[in-house]
């Protein structure tokens, strides 16, 4: 018998050492753990109000909405879906959710109904909080009717935080007339689900993420708990809440870490140069959570002068590539601050490295670095092709392993299995390596995945979009390099037999049904899609022919 020689795995950790992780308490709790010690100390800054809410006053707010969602109807388990823009209700929603033990989808409300609704159909959401201009999208005949009178069995709940349109019911008026003591005591499993952001992954159309209790407060732990928290935040912080909550790098690494650590969370509703300059200033940030095109923005933008920002410490970006020119740019400007990456992946938890310079105790990280792995976490790297795992210096996919990871995707066990692995791998679709001091570079992405600004754009979506037209035969959607947004998504289209359709036309019809960021930017027509034996799509090759056709 010969013996079956097991691969050596390189295993990279964290240069920190690993932490106690109380990942039984339930996300609330956790997060709150410290309102009655801080229950003056600031929270919620709502900036465009000016109005501030305490720590005190947001866990009694938050148990308000609990209750106030239970009174609607809402229980353990059931799917809450929050269609607004950053805000104070926002934060009590969800955390209203998490004390019932219900799970909280949150969209983007720019999106178009038909997006809107796909994730309200596949969360299953029976409830939805919004604002009143966003409720005629959920007129659409695709959603079910809306309540006339609240809560009816078979009619959508629409709950609006400002204005009541007809059948709608008044966030702040049930809230404040809420029975905090109503919430009923459920028992939730680290298990359960808490949130459930939605992520095409590394391939296909948008899945729900299944996000638990367990999983979300291992994430935030890994970022700020311990003696030496590698995102350092205390209470006296501020953190501006300007990317937005509906993704996960906003949701986690901003609001969720901000209350665990104390610090206030300065809530923006949508980026406004002038409006977040002045809430820097007025507010004393002190740390920034930012993507590349904010930090591109900054960098060039001559009202920087006229603000003080000599209260911020740090500037973690994330979401996409931050290039070293961009950084220098700015930290011109803002010289005090250290700048460094997160490296998330919504499946991840997000966030599988973190810049060290940013902990309590720093150490330096190189430029263009995504930091170290966090703690209480293995990464790992192989060969894309072999799966054989890499050493130092040697790009290939990036794979992680925790108790922060996804519990998989929802009613999706194929999708979930092909990108968490039986020994419990996450493969995230990035191309990177780990240097000789531990520090995570990302190179590449191999999955299908194209972010412009950091949001999401799955070529899967478009392409269906363009298949369902009748003069198109096939198409095939990639990314593009764009110096204002890293990636701009472009399809290759080959006509339906016959058909003269023009570039304008197919933009024009792509545009009326996704929001801003899925636009084509542009339409190559072409008279076949390479595709592989099994039928799939070669995007590497047709994203070879727009670099050289870049370079030409
Ligand atoms: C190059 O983008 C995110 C989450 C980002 C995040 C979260 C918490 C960053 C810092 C933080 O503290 O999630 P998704 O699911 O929208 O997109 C994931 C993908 C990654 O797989 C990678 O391809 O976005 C890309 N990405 C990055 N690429 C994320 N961060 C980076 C980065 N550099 N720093």
């Amino acid at each position: 018998v010969t013996a079956v020689m097991e691969p050596e795995v390189t295993i990279f950790r964290s240069k920190l050492p690993d932490i106690e992780i109380p990942n039984h308490l339930p996300l609330h709790e956790y997060c709150f753990a410290r309102a009655a010690e801080l229950a003056d100390a600031p929270c919620l800054i709502a900036a465009a109000t000016g109005k501030t809410y305490s720590y005190a006053e947001t866990h009694l707010l938050c148990r308000k909405a609990a209750a106030a969602l239970h009174g609607l109807g809402v229980g353990q388990g059931d799917r809450v879906m929050i269609l607004l823009q950053n805000s104070v209700e926002f934060v009590l929603t969800f955390f209203g959710a998490s004390f019932l033990g219900a799970v909280t989808t949150a969209a983007n409300p720019f999106c178009t109904p038909q997006e809107i609704h796909k994730q309200f159909k596949a969360s299953g959401a029976k409830l939805i909080v919004t604002q009143s201009s966003y409720v005629d999208k959920l007129r659409n005949e695709a959603f079910p009717r809306i309540a006339s009178a609240g809560v009816d069995d078979d009619a959508l709940t629409v709950v609006t935080v400002d204005d009541v349109p007809e059948g709608c019911v008044a966030f702040w008026e049930l809230v404040t007339s809420a029975d905090e003591g109503s919430v009923p005591e459920v028992s939730i499993s680290p298990d359960d689900p808490v949130a459930l952001p939605f992520s095409s992954g590394t391939t296909g159309l948008p899945k729900g993420v299944v996000l638990t209790h367990g999983g979300q407060v291992s994430g935030v732990a890994q970022q700020v708990d311990g003696a030496n928290p590698n995102l350092y935040m205390r209470a006296g912080d501020v953190a501006l809440c300007v990317l937005p909550l509906f993704h996960i790098f906003s949701l986690n690494s901003v609001l969720l870490c901000a209350l665990r650590a104390g610090a206030a969370v300065m809530l923006m509703p949508r980026f406004e140069m002038g409006a977040m300059l002045e809430g820097i200033a007025r507010w004393r940030v002190t740390v920034a959570a930012v993507v590349p095109p904010l930090v591109l923005a900054l960098a060039k933008n001559p009202a920087l002068e006229a603000h003080d920002l000599s209260s911020m410490r740090i500037v973690l970006s994330g979401a996409a590539p931050l290039g070293k020119e961009l950084v220098d740019a700015l930290r011109a400007r803002v010289p005090q601050a250290v700048f460094g990456q997160g490296y998330g992946m919504t499946e991840a938890g997000p966030v599988l490295s973190m810049c060290p310079a940013f902990a309590k105790d720093p150490s330096p990280a190189k430029p263009g670095s995504c930091g170290t792995v966090v703690r209480n976490a293995e990464l790992k790297v192989v060969n894309p092709d072999t799966g054989l795992s890499l050493g130092r210096n040697l790009p290939g996919e990036i794979c992680i392993r925790g108790p922060q990871i996804m519990k998989g995707y929802l009613n999706d066990p194929e999708a979930t299995a092909r990108t968490i692995d039986v020994d419990g791998w996450l493969h995230t679709g990035d191309i990177g390596y780990v240097d000789d001091d531990d520090e995570v570079f990302i190179v590449d992405r191999v999955k299908e995945l194209i972010k412009f600004k950091g949001f999401q754009v799955p070529p899967a979506e478009l392409e269906a979009l363009l298949l369902a037209h009748p003069a198109i035969a096939d198409a095939a959607v990639v990314p593009q390099k764009d110096d204002a947004a890293g990636e701009v998504p472009v399809a290759f289209v080959v006509r339906a037999a016959d058909s003269d359709i023009a570039e304008e036309a197919i933009k024009e019809y792509i545009a009326k049904q996704v929001v801003f960021y899925k636009k084509l930017h542009k339409v190559y027509f072409t008279h076949s899609i390479p595709k592989s034996a099994s039928g799939k799509i070669l995007r590497r090759e047709l994203r070879a022919k727009l670099a050289t056709a870049a370079s030409a």
